[in-house]
């Protein structure tokens, strides 16, 4: 009787809190709130604003198509989100906040980062089981590619938030680096994140063959300056995308030149704009077919079952969501990335970020009803003859865009 009552509790909360907009905030609005704002002000945002992007999402997973979400990793996570919603929602009418209050905000905000720290993969297994058990035609295959997308950044979004507060206000929490606020670095040198990410990529990239080509840095400061270029950005975001991408175009560039130890050099370009931030990675690793490279975004074409060989399988933990989770990243602050391929010769990946954090605003999914419209919209006829992306690619796709090296999250 009593889980009855407070599940319907939950569910009416849910409406609730779906109801209210995510309210996104800017780079710069993370930098003035982080040096400003008290912990009781913070806590006050975030008791409402966490509970709305999850709200939000929640209402959206609901929407999924049964084959998903009845699949055991799945109702995994759904259940992760409602227990972390129901927990976040006790301090709805702590007023004002005494300082128990707010240390008991903070252990819960670090217990539901720690409940959702395996989320992409356990998705990524419900996706598996699913593809086991039924047959995915196309516009399910949508669905969830609208989803997982919306889904994902999401997740980044609420660990953002949950990340600044306990990074500001924790007790324990280090007060190393003096210049950061929060996880955002007001003086981020790209090519020093570069060279972090391209000597873990090498050190991978060894280890599996033997062998990595050389990385070429060059810097094109639109001022005219000389000095190194550099960004107020989350270090960690811009990492995770430069390791996915240097590790794609290693992998690249050994596979294609598998007889030499003499590969062309990995050549990275830093364009610095008025508006735009441009870092292009330029590989010679014979690139792919557009059948292929159309699928590397595609959450339902990389996922596949773990390989079973033993010994010389490689060295991988990741299910290759390195790219469409890579272009959550650039976008989340309103940056792109796109991969352009030329078979034959090699690829272009190209990541764009707001020079200006006043410009680098949160991207957030909002549930509306032309979100919920999205999920209804039924399989359509081709209006174009043979319109099937990738039709001849499907098999090769699912082994090429395996990962070769355990991910980075
Ligand atoms: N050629 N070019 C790329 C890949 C191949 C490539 C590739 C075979 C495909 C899948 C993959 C990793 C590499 C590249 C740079 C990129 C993306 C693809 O950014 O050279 O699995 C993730």
């Amino acid at each position: 009787m009593r889980v009855t009552r407070c599940l319907r509790n939950v569910k009416q909360m849910l409406e609730y809190y779906s109801g209210f907009n995510p309210s996104p905030l800017s780079i710069k609005q993370f930098i003035d709130f982080g040096k400003t704002a008290t912990e009781q002000q913070s806590f006050m945002f975030l008791r409402q604003e966490v509970p709305v992007r999850l709200a939000n999402i929640m209402r959206e997973i609901q929407l999924l198509p049964e084959s998903l979400l009845l699949q055991p990793s799945c109702r995994m996570v759904c259940d992760w989100y409602m227990q972390s919603f129901d927990e976040i929602l006790v301090f709805e009418k702590m007023d004002p906040p005494n300082s128990t209050v707010l240390d008991d905000f903070c252990d819960t905000l670090v217990k539901i980062r720690n409940r959702h720290s395996s989320v992409v993969q356990t998705m990524a297994e419900g996706v598996i089981e699913m593809k086991q058990s039924v047959k995915v035609d196309t516009s399910t295959e949508n669905n969830i590619q609208y989803f997982l997308d919306r889904f994902y950044m999401s997740r980044i979004s609420i660990r953002m938030l949950i990340n600044q507060h306990t990074l500001l206000f924790e007790k324990q929490a280090s007060k190393k680096n003096q210049e950061q606020v929060g996880c955002i670095d007001p003086y981020c040198e790209v090519v020093t994140v570069i060279e972090d990410a391209a000597a873990n990529a090498r050190f991978l990239c060894d280890r599996y063959y033997l062998a990595s080509p050389e990385i070429k840095i060059s810097e094109a400061n639109g001022g005219g300056k000389s000095a190194p270029i550099q960004l107020v950005y989350v270090p960690s975001h811009l990492y995770h995308i430069l390791f996915e991408l240097l590790k794609n175009a290693m992998r690249a560039v050994v596979e294609h030149h598998p007889d030499t130890g003499d590969f062309p050099p990995i050549e990275l370009l830093v364009a610095n704009g008025h508006e735009d931030l441009t870092i292009k990675v330029s590989d010679q690793g014979g690139g792919v077919p557009r059948s292929v490279s159309d699928l590397l975004f595609q959450y339902m074409y990389s996922t596949a079952p773990k390989p079973s060989v033993a010994g010389d399988a490689p060295p991988l933990a990741g299910y290759g969501y390195g790219l469409p989770l890579s272009r959550l990243y650039a976008r989340y602050f309103q940056g792109d990335l796109i991969v352009n391929s030329y078979e034959g010769y090699g690829t272009d990946a190209i990541i764009y970020l707001k020079a200006l954090a006043k410009d680098a605003n949160e991207v957030l999914p909002v549930f509306n009803k032309s979100c919920e419209r999205h999920y209804q919209s039924t399989q359509r006829a081709p209006d174009w003859s043979s319109h099937v992306i990738g039709a001849n690619s499907g098999g090769a796709g699912v082994r090429n865009l395996r990962t070769w090296s355990a991910g980075a999250h």
